[in-house]
């Protein structure tokens, strides 16, 4: 048995000295150096005693060195689990102790307040900072750069990316080496990547967007990265230059457009533009032709599918769709209550099946089985409508998440920690249109009897326990929670009467 996603993606440019990686300050760093570097990872993890199937769990900033963690762990058959680095140490300690991670690489700034937690779960840990310093890499600089790779099966694990529900707990989504070597190899085909493209990579890697997407189509094409630690418009029109392709939630590209700096002739030699993660407004995607002569082409995807969707590269890219079902993937469109497929053109559940599809949620077979049907179809959550030529539209959610930024934010969590604070009697957070963000947070606060709640402190207490991207960029107090007949709070309700709270 061989280890097929690594020879994909790593292991035909063992031999390769022509740069991977462009780093922000302006050095590079060759294929065979990453893989190097990769392999003397790979043994380090050996030297920590894991073994295939373990899990790796990396809370870090961007960095070369993070990025070769993950081509480590499929080389040493090791499940990476990425974390946001955001995420409390409370949140932290969920992730660590749900996995049964066996290593903990983090910040060597964090080290301190997580060591004590880690080894009470059982874990290691070792330091990765962003400058590429930390225990890690003193560790790997004494190993030797070849390691010999472990087989895996093509239905062995290859990372977890965990994703919040409307309910419960966070659930760990389990991606298979096929699931992520499928979906490289269509996309890289889909998009027309080549050795000859130069992706500007400005997006965090520890979710699939910026991990797997840019990144596996990057490798699987022998392509080059300019891979810069976040998004900051100044670097990507100084870079843009030198690079061929970009991808980017729509915020990349409204912020893009608020800079005169973007426009034609900048972007003249540029071959693609994508977005995905959160819809991409009609507008935007018009205002983008209209200054730059460039189609945007907006794709559609989720931690547990990878990508399902894509406009085409050659046909039209419609504005306000996500295009067509990749090759091998279905996506079909349902009635939510039955689950029986709907006529072209009406509104249902989105649901996709294909070899992107993931194989469940780790040790949470109640909650698979509510989203993965037993012909193969997953049940997206998002509401759709395939029109007449055969494009997918995204027109809703069929579950209470927020996507902020491309971020997302489950409200109940973040509601379950408000209601608990002294003063309040009741909370909703909704989700309201963001000219920035596309959607961001707004919490509504309804006071107990009498009481008046301080909103500093709610925020206080909610950024202890919550990564900061989920709080609610606004607090209102209000008298009552629209309700209806069931007692369920009218989001939409609510929705409506805020819209224009960050737009005014
Ligand atoms: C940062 N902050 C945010 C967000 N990002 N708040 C709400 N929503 C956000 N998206 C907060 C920080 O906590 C901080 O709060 C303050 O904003 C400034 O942080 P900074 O890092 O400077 O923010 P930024 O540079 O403005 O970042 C915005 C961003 C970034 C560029 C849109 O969030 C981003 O890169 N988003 C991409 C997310 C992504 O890759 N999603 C893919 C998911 P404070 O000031 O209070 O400290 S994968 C997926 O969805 C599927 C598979 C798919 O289809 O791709
Ligand atoms: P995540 O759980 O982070 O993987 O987010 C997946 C969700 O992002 C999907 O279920 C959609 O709701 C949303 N999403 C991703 N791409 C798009 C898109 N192009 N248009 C609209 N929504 C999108």
């Amino acid at each position: 048995m061989a280890n097929v996603l690594y020879d994909s993606l790593f292991g035909i440019h063992h031999q390769k000295t022509s740069p991977f990686l462009h780093l922000p300050d302006g050095g590079s760093v060759s294929y065979q150096a990453f893989l190097e570097q990769a392999a003397q990872l790979a043994h380090v993890m050996s030297g920590f005693g894991l073994k295939p199937g373990d899990r790796v769990a990396m809370q870090v900033e961007k960095s070369a060195q993070a990025l070769a963690l993950y081509a480590a762990c499929v080389q040493a058959g090791l499940v990476f689990l990425p974390l946001n680095t955001g995420y409390t140490v409370a949140e932290l300690q969920y992730f660590i102790s749900n996995s049964g991670a066996g290593l903990v690489v983090c910040d060597g700034a964090n080290q301190d307040a997580l060591q004590a937690m880690v080894a009470d779960l059982g874990a290691q840990l070792a330091t990765l900072n962003a400058d590429g310093s930390g225990s890690l890499m003193d560790l790997a600089a004494q190993q030797p750069v070849q390691f010999e790779t472990v087989a895996r099966g093509a239905d062995d694990l290859a990372a977890f990316l965990y994703t919040s529900g409307t309910t419960g707990r966070s659930k760990g989504a389990m991606l298979t080496q096929a699931n992520l070597l499928s979906n490289a190899q269509t996309l890289a085909q889909h998009w027309r990547f080549t050795d000859k493209d130069v992706l500007l990579h400005a997006l965090p890697i520890f979710h699939s967007h910026g991990l797997f997407v840019a990144c596996n189509v990057s490798l699987i094409a022998g392509a080059q990265m300019i891979f810069l630690p976040r998004l900051d418009v100044d670097q990507l029109i100084t870079r843009m230059p030198q690079a061929t392709c970009l991808m980017g939630v729509p915020t990349f590209y409204t912020r893009l457009l608020a800079d005169p700096r973007f426009d034609r002739d900048l972007t003249a030699h540029m071959r693609l533009f994508i977005s995905g993660s959160a819809p991409l407004l009609a507008d935007t995607h018009t205002a983008f032709e209209a200054r730059t002569g460039h189609r945007i082409l907006e794709r559609y995807g989720m931690t547990e599918t990878n990508m399902n969707t894509s406009n085409p590269y050659d046909g039209e890219r419609r504005a306000g769709t996500v295009g067509f079902a990749l090759p091998g993937v279905d996506a079909i469109v349902t009635d939510p209550d039955t689950g029986v497929e709907l006529q072209q053109g009406e509104i249902g559940m989105v649901e996709v099946r294909g070899p992107n599809v993931f194989k469940g949620y780790w040790q949470m077979p109640e909650k698979t089985a509510a989203e993965l049907r037993s012909n193969g179809f997953f049940i997206t959550g998002d509401l759709g409508r395939i029109d007449e030529d055969g494009y997918l539209h995204i027109v809703g959610r069929n579950k209470d998440l927020i996507i902020s930024g491309g971020y997302n934010i489950y409200p109940k969590e973040v509601e379950s920690l408000l209601d608990d604070q002294p003063g309040v009697l009741e909370t909703a957070v909704i989700g309201v249109p963001h000219p920035d963000l596309g959607e961001a947070a707004l919490g509504l606060i309804v006071p107990a009897e009498g009481q008046t709640p301080d909103l500093e402190a709610l925020m206080q207490a909610a950024n202890v326990q919550l990564a900061r991207y989920k709080l609610p960029r606004k607090l209102c107090v209000i008298d009552m929670l629209p309700r209806n007949t069931m007692g369920k709070v009218q989001k939409n309700l609510l929705r409506d009467q805020y819209a224009d709270s960050f737009n005014s």
